[in-house]
């Protein structure tokens, strides 16, 4: 089949010309070669109306749909980040529901699906990105749109019974349905969903691996999302000099994290707290520096989140703190990336715990970084998705304080040696699956290459 067009939707759109960033930098510069199109929302205003606006016209066009304020606060703040995403990270605790939050989900959802269907030609290629737009491809099927459609989630899945706390749990089998691929971050994730599934009785599994709805037949892969790992190494390696005040033998333990409750700050901070108490008083005095802006906080729950980290960080220093001495420094402010990264370089270990989280790309990053000959300790949490391919990370349970403690102090002493096996070890994780190969990898799933087509054909044929 034709590749046609390439058309992306994901809520944000990257606003300048040349954007940086992961996933942004991997689409535009698949757009940049082939053309196509890059759907996202609008800054909200009064009034919404139907179609897109058109931002930006070079290779590629980026088009915006219309969302009205009141829609932004249903869609948006209500059920995408009060209700998906707390669900999705096994935090049913923090639901909140509200019928006029999923309403404007699929208002918006609906307009996205008649913008696409308007722009799209036969052959063209829908990708849609996230959880913003779980319904999307549902309403594109129900205006006719036969197009190759593919969903990445970039958070993990709830688990059956997780789902018993949406409301609308029992459909979402039959959105995904829609698609052609779900590409998801772990194979823990295509587990997940292959339970959700079932619990459509109209959707069965087909031999081959593959899925099939009421005659339309989809799969559900995963595709472990990577960063621009030599690009990334190469900031590192040539990074400006560090505004660090802290004595250039003492340990930097690291973590970079947009503030949320699913990425274990509170935990991170207590086990910190507890290798504190513990430590040798001869021994190194490691910082340990945490970098986490504020995100969504017109959400509560992030609120909450903040102050509590806020009182955590002061209690920490208040018992532990020297005269010449901040063992934690907590800061809230972005961080340009080329300071960003050269931290990571200067880092001797990496704090990457959190409670549930798609992929975590931090890890990554922290990898990529590196001094290959004198390379850090990763401290990487079971249950960030990159836990699957980072298996030669200091693997650990962040919800246990005591084996938290304990890592950090093995990783600030860990010996050269066994350093340089587990980098070696995790390194071509990241450089050969990279964003490229993530990008790459999924369209070509999608698309259709020969083999996954004639898998699929042998179980439509009438
Ligand atoms: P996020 O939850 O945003 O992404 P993550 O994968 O860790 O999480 O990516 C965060 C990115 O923001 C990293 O590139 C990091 O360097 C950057 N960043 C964080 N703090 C920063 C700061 N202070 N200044 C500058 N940059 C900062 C979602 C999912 C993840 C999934 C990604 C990609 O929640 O699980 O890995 O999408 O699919």
């Amino acid at each position: 089949m034709s590749d046609g067009r390439l058309i992306v939707v994901s809520n944000r759109l990257p606003k300048g010309d040349v954007p940086s960033g992961g996933l942004v930098f991997a689409v535009h510069e698949m757009l940049s070669q082939t053309g196509g199109l890059w759907i996202g929302a609008a800054d909200p205003t009064k009034t919404a109306e139907d179609g897109l606006t058109q931002i930006g016209k070079g290779v590629y066009d980026r088009a915006t749909f219309a969302l009205s304020e009141d829609e932004h606060r249903h869609y948006y703040l209500g059920y995408s980040n009060s209700m998906l995403w707390p669900l999705f990270h096994h935090r049913a605790d923090l639901l909140s529901f509200d019928q006029d939050d999923f309403d404007g989900y699929a208002r918006v959802n609906a307009r996205v699906a008649r913008a696409i269907a308007e722009v799209a030609a036969p052959g063209d290629t829908i990708w849609i990105q996230d959880y913003h737009f779980l319904m999307v491809a549902k309403y594109l099927r129900e205006l006719g749109v036969r197009n190759r459609i593919g969903l990445f989630l970039h958070i993990p899945c709830p688990n059956v019974s997780d789902l018993m706390a949406l409301p609308q749990g029992a459909d979402l089998p039959g959105w995904l349905a829609a698609h052609d691929l779900v590409g998801l971050q772990t194979q823990r994730d295509v587990s997940a969903v292959s339970d959700l599934l079932r619990l459509d009785r109209a959707i069965e599994r087909l031999p081959n691996g593959g899925w099939i709805r009421k005659g339309h037949r989809f799969a559900v892969l995963s595709f472990p999302i990577g960063i621009d790992a030599q690009g990334f190494a190469d900031t590192a390696a040539s990074a400006p000099e560090l505004p660090l005040r802290m004595p250039r033998d003492a340990p930097l333990i690291l973590g970079v994290d947009r503030l949320d409750y699913s990425k274990g700050l509170v935990q991170r901070f207590d086990g910190f707290d507890t290798y504190l108490a513990r430590r040798d008083a001869g021994g190194p005095r490691p910082t340990f520096l945490q970098i986490a802006p504020g995100s969504r906080e017109d959400v509560a729950a992030y609120q909450e989140i903040r102050d509590q980290l806020e009182r955590r960080a002061g209690a920490i220093n208040g018992a532990h703190a020297d005269l010449d001495w901040t063992p934690l420094r907590y800061v809230r402010r972005n961080i340009d990336r080329a300071i960003l990264a050269g931290l990571y370089r200067r880092a001797d270990v990496a704090l990457v715990t959190p409670l549930a989280d798609g992929m975590n790309l931090v890890a990554k990053e922290f990898v990529a970084a590196q001094d290959d000959e004198d390379p850090g300790v990763l401290i990487l949490s079971h249950f960030a998705g990159a836990a699957e391919q980072l298996r030669a990370a200091l693997l650990v349970n962040p919800f246990d304080t005591s084996a938290l403690a304990e890592a950090i102090d093995r990783a600030i002493h860990m010996p050269l040696a066994e350093r340089l096996e587990r980098h070696a070890a995790l390194r071509p994780m990241v450089f050969d699956q990279d964003i490229t190969w993530w990008r790459d990898n999924f369209l070509r799933h999608l698309r259709g290459h020969a083999g996954f087509d004639r898998a699929m054909a042998r179980f439509s044929a009438p």
